[in-house]
Order: C-alpha cells, then structure tokens, then sequence
C-alpha cells in the first residue's frame, strides 16, 4: 500500500471579514477544510491561518506570508498545499513556484472527492461536467500569455490557431458531449419521475449538511444499506426507497447529496438534476447535526442553498427540521429547540415522534381530485401548487386540466375560494 499524499491546509482569513460577526470561527473553517482532505484519504501534514488585510492579485497570500509557508510545507514534507478559497490560475502558478508544490484550491478539491465518490452513470457525468466547467475557466486566463503557435500544418485546426484554442475547443467538444448525454439521462429519470407521479405515493428528501446522518437515517428507516461514513460527502447518489408510514400510509423517502459551505458553483449547475429531485419532493426533511459545534452555521448554509434553489427568497413551508444525533449532547446541555424534532439516527430515539410528523404532513395529500381552470387562472393554480400535489396538468384551448392531491380540508378551501374567483 502506498503511504497517503501529505497536505498542507492554508485558510486565508479576510481582515474585512473580522468586522462582521463571523458565522464560523476560522478556526471551524480550517477543520472543516481538514475534513475535506481526510474525505479523499489525503494525510494533513500541516496547516496555518493566514489572517489578511486583502487579497493579493499575483500571490492571494502577501510576500512575506508566502515565504514563511515555505519553510513550513517543506518542514512538513507537504506535496500539496490546500487554499481553502478561491485561488485564480495566475495565483496558483506562482504558489507553485514558490512552494515547490501542486497547489489546488477548494473548488478543485470538493471536485476531485465528488471523482472519487460518483458511482452511477449520471453522477460521473455530472463531475465530469463540473471539472471541465472549472478547468475551461482556468485554462483561458492561465494561458493566455504562453500560447504556442503550431503553426501552419493545417490539419490540428485552422492555420496558426494556437494550442490554447484547440484545448479550449475539446473541452468545448466535451462540454457540449456531456450536456447531451446528460440530458438524456435527465429525461429518462423525468419518465421515471412521471411514472412515479402517477402512483399516488408523494416523496420525502432528505437534504442537510453533510455528515448530518441523512444515510444513517435514510437505512433506519427503509432498511437500505447505503454507505454512511464519518467522511464528508460519503454520499453522492440519490437513493429512493418506499417507506411505510404506521398508519398504513406510504411514501418515497429520498436520500441524496449533502451540502457544504460555499459549494462550487461548477457543482450546483452540474447536479441540477439530482438536484431537481430534491426540488419535486412533497416534503423536505432538513437533517441537522445538532452535536456540531457549527450546526448553526450549518443550518445557514443548507437554508442559502434551499433558497437559491427554490428561487423563492427564503425557505420553502415544505421543509420540517430534524434535529440529529442528540445522543451525542452531553445529558447537561441546554434544551434547544422545544418544538422541534429530536432524533437519533444511530440509537432509534424520537424515529416514531418523526414518523407520525411525516404522516401528519402526508394527509395534505390524501385526496385526488381534478380540475377545470381557465388558463388565465394563475392564481388558483399557485394555490394548488403552494397547498397540494399537482400530479398532471395539461391545456387544451383555454383551460387548464389538472389533477391535484389535496386534503379533505383543503379542498373545500379550494372550492370556496375558487368559486370566488371572478
Ligand atoms: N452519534 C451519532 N452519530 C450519527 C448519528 N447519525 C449519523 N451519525 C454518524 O455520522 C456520520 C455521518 O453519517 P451519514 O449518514 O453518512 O451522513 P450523511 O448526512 O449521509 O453525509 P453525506 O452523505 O456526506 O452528505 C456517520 O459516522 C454516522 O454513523 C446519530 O444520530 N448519532
Ligand atoms: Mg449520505
């Protein structure tokens, strides 16, 4: 067996940032980093906060800061150096040179655990996707300056089209490669969505930080064997399996991606469509690490992403919190959160309290009715969409055919308020 890959952990911390009360300490944010490393089994040989008046345009890090790691990676024996930020091709080279070391920032390294994770098909297209995406942006400013003419051959592209240009092309080739058999995969899971849509069992995700226990809970409950690990993005996947509700009620329950602070954006658009799953969910249950001494950060963190995704401005009414591993608080701790739900995933406490909850929510959903709406009827149709199911919906001339789930309450509500209309 090979020794793992030493790393050094450098967290530039933002002067300006200090103002403000920070959400993490930066010592949180270097662990965290740490945590990322350990989850591709590299070796962290070293690491250092770097607090910063501003960032440096050639060199991120101020001269004498660059020098002084120096002496440290190499004492560390460090064949890779960590930026736990955004570190710009022009940056990176000359890191490189004076560290005498590959130096990768943190976009490049949740890309390459993302590598190492993706089992399915789709996963690993979407990584490729993402880490072209990001080496594309790379390689048009990183080379600009070097380009090396190949001349008039003719046949490696136009004449004098430069090497730059034929990279930048075959990975546009590629891109464009992947976007299609990305698609085509999407459609297929949008098939298997519908055939879904039409058993009338509605879908419960689970989404959290990750390591919040969204696997541990997600085998609890279903009796699936998905890996769960003490790594971070042990998952990348999504898993689905039914879920019988005690009261005789079923669902879909869902388990999927975890989130981390500052995802690449690279990512976020690459895993639109595992991510859209999480968007067509019923209900979503935030799986929170209530032991974390960051879960507050954490819980920022996922609720951002919710609301980007959801373009709704703040977090959709769907969400339930969870709060998790509260065997691990110790017995003196402050009670938190009173009416929200406790669990364990590892020992089974508070699982029937959530249980019930679920089933509580589900009933929103026990009835299918249709409808006729006037195509102009935008409102009646939000109101269906925001307080139930709509399972179909098609339009023909100028109405609006849709079958809906609702409960017995809120189709009454809808009748009423719908015979209000004008
Ligand atoms: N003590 C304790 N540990 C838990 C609990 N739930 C999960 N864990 C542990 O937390 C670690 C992460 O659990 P996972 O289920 O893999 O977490 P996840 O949310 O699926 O993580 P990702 O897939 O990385 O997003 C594992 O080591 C679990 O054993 C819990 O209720 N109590
Ligand atoms: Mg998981």
């Amino acid at each position: 067996m090979t020794s793992p890959q030493k790393a050094f952990i450098i967290h530039p911390w933002l002067k300006q940032q200090r103002g403000q009360a920070p959400l993490r300490s930066p010592e949180a944010s270097l662990e965290e980093a740490a945590g990322l490393a350990h989850a591709i089994d590299l070796e962290v040989a070293g690491s250092a906060i770097v607090a910063l008046p501003a960032l440096r345009p050639a060199t991120l890090l101020g001269s004498g800061k660059v020098e002084e790691l120096s002496a440290h990676i190499a004492a560390a024996e460090a064949t890779l150096a960590i930026v736990n930020h955004t570190v710009s091709p022009v940056q990176q080279r000359n890191l490189e040179k004076a560290w005498n070391c590959k130096v990768i920032d943190r976009t490049a390294l949740i890309l390459e655990i993302f590598g190492a994770r993706a089992r399915t098909h789709e996963g690993k297209l979407q990584v490729e996707l993402a880490a072209l995406s990001y080496q594309k942006g790379r390689l048009v400013r990183s080379w600009t300056h070097l380009e090396r003419q190949r001349g008039g051959f003719g046949f490696l592209g136009g004449p004098g089209e430069s090497q730059i240009e034929i990279d930048r092309r075959l990975i546009r080739d590629r891109i464009a490669k992947l976007k299609n058999q990305l698609e085509q995969v999407t459609r297929t899971r949008g098939l298997h969505r519908k055939v879904r849509s039409e058993t009338p069992y509605p879908v419960v995700a689970l989404v959290g930080y990750t390591n919040a226990g969204k696997s541990t809970l997600f085998n609890r409950l279903t009796g699936a064997n998905v890996l769960s690990m003490d790594k971070l993005f042990a998952t990348l996947d999504p898993t689905m399996r039914s879920l019988a509700l005690p009261g005789g009620g079923k669902v879909i329950l869902s388990d999927t991606v975890g989130f981390v602070s500052d995802l690449p954006t690279e990512l976020v658009a690459a895993f639109r469509a595992t991510l859209e799953e999480v968007l067509e969910a019923d209900l979503l249950l935030h799986i929170r690490d209530i032991s974390h001494p960051d879960s507050q950060a954490q819980k920022h963190d996922v609720e951002q992403v919710l609301s980007k995704l959801f373009k709704s401005g703040g977090v959709p009414d769907n969400v339930i919190e969870v709060l998790n591993k509260i065997d691990k608080l110790p017995a003196d701790s402050p009670p938190q959160g009173e009416e929200k739900i406790k669990i364990s995933a590892v020992t089974g406490e508070g699982i029937a309290g959530l249980l019930q909850c679920i089933e509580r929510r589900m009933q929103a959903f026990s009835e299918r009715v249709q409808y006729k709406l006037r195509l102009e009827d935008g409102k009646s149709l939000a109101w269906l969409h925001a307080n139930g199911k709509v399972v179909e919906q098609t339009v023909e001339g100028d109405y609006i055919h849709l079958t809906a789930q609702l409960s017995p309450e809120n189709i009454q509500r809808f009748d009423y308020l719908h015979a209000k209309l004008p």
